[in-house]
């Protein structure tokens, strides 16, 4: 990897670069993975590259998703695990919940690489590697899925993903978690929580929220859940987006 000093101004958003052109050469992040980086960099700086108060609303309302959930299950590409596979299996291991390989552009020989990656990070349960059932609706391979995990899943966290298996978890009765920088991304606007931010803070902030959210009753958290609006938290993205420009505009 290119050496990266830390005074470099752009010292995080060259990290990242490097971690998702790492993955692409050991194999397990796909060529379009870079693209996808490249747009998600792009509304990470629209935003201010910061966790904004919508972003920080939304985790709130995942965490306490996740917590009341009986089936949680957190899914992974290439870029996420290229971008925060420890921080994915340090939030898999505090719910107790599976991670699930799964890939757009899949390939065995990726999802083979990513569940070993998982698992050199200390990750109890990966699945992916033997699909046994499918997503209703889908016409590609984001629709392979395991019962016990995604397929039978209540809550499913779905990270840098395509709208439409967004769209067809949610018919099928899940609630879904999204991340993804894009607020008006159709993933972004199909799920019941979208977190639109970087998946290297929100990741861990979601974790950390789980982590506080853990001494909550039930009750507190059902109520978190209600009082959250998707689409409010999404409306108020884009204008955090305005008024970050506007501020850099004033500044000059
Ligand atoms: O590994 P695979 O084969 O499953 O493929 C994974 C990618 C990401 C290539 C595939 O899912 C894809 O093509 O995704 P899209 O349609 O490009 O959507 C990815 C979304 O994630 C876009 O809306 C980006 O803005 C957003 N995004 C990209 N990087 C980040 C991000 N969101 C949060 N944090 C990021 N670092």
């Amino acid at each position: 990897m290119t050496d990266i000093p830390k005074s470099h101004p752009r010292y995080a958003s060259l990290v990242a670069r490097e971690r998702v052109a790492n993955g692409v050469k050991k194999g397990f992040t796909s060529n379009q993975g870079l693209i996808a980086q490249g747009r998600g960099e792009c509304f990470d700086y629209l935003l201010g590259e910061r966790t904004t108060a919508s972003a920080a609303a939304a985790t709130q309302a995942a965490a306490a998703l996740l917590l009341m959930a009986e089936r949680p299950v957190l899914s992974v590409n290439g870029n996420v695990a290229a971008l925060v596979p420890e921080e994915m299996v340090a939030l898999a291991a505090l719910l107790g919940a599976p991670l699930e390989v799964n890939l757009f552009h899949r390939s065995e020989e990726r999802v083979k690489l990513i569940a070993r990656l998982l698992r050199e990070q200390g990750a109890e349960k990966v699945l992916g590697e033997n699909p046994d059932a499918t997503v209703p609706g889908l016409d590609h391979a984001r629709a392979l899925a395991t019962r016990g995990g995604i397929y039978d899943a209540d809550v499913v966290l779905i990270p840098l993903e395509d709208g439409d298996r967004c769209e067809a978890l949610v018919a099928m009765g899940k609630k879904v978690i999204a991340i993804d920088l894009n607020p008006l991304s159709r993933t972004a606007r199909k799920a019941t929580v979208s977190i639109v931010d970087n998946i290297l803070r929100a990741v861990p902030n979601l974790t950390e929220q789980t982590r506080l959210l853990s001494k909550e009753t039930r009750a507190d958290l059902e109520k978190m859940v209600m009082e959250y609006d998707n689409q409010k938290a999404l409306a108020g993205s884009v204008q955090e987006i305005w008024d970050h420009l506007d501020r850099q505009f004033r500044v000059g």
